[in-house]
């Protein structure tokens, strides 16, 4: 405990919080280790359903969490909210987001991405996305040592130009036909 007191920690409390996805044992883990039954355990996701401190002695508190899932990009609704930036960026992966906000755009409104980034005809024949996306990559400057696409860079640099407009008016919820 010595670094512990010279940084000033030694009665401070220490405090942990127990999270991860519904049903893998949180509450079981927190009642095994503080040898009681404070948390409410049960077979089935969403048992506990607020947040509760559990303390384990004079200086641990463990934070009993309810579970938690990371966020479905399968569903466009999800997707859509992470291209305009109302999903967190640290949360989500940016370069899988920014490649399937291309992809829409590819696909509906390519005018508008030939505009932005200088494409030519040619270029877009047959092309994949990622393609594209080294292609966009090497036109605005993208790249690190030895010539290779920084792909986290390109990724920021369509997120960017659609968060502020720059690809024109786009409108991504379709009418399904
Ligand atoms: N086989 C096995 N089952 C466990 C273990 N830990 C917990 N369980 C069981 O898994 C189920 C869920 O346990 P909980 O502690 O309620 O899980 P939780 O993560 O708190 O769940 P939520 O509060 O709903 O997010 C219960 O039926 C537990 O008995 C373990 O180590 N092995
Ligand atoms: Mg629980």
């Amino acid at each position: 405990m010595a670094i512990q007191a010279e940084k000033g920690r030694i009665k401070k409390n220490i405090r942990i919080m127990v999270i991860g996805i519904p049903n893998v044992g949180k509450s079981s883990f927190i009642n095994r280790i503080t040898r009681k039954s404070s948390a409410e355990v049960g077979n089935k996701p969403g048992v506990t359903k607020q947040k509760k401190w559990i303390r384990i002695d004079e200086q641990i508190e463990l934070l009993d969490t309810p579970g938690v899932l990371w966020p479905k990009f399968e569903d466009k609704c999800a997707l859509h909210l992470a291209y305009t930036g109302t999903i967190k960026d640290e949360i989500i992966d940016k370069q899988e987001v920014a490649y399937r906000l291309l992809t829409e755009l590819f696909q509906n409104y390519k005018v508008n991405l030939v505009e932005r980034y200088k494409l030519k005809e040619d270029e877009m024949k047959d092309i994949t996305i990622l393609e594209l996306m080294q292609i966009i990559g090497k036109k605005r400057g993208a790249l690190v040592a030895g010539g290779i696409i920084d792909e986290e860079k390109v990724a920021n640099i369509i997120l960017d130009d659609f968060r502020m407009g720059k690809l024109g008016r786009i409108t991504l919820e379709r009418v399904e036909v």
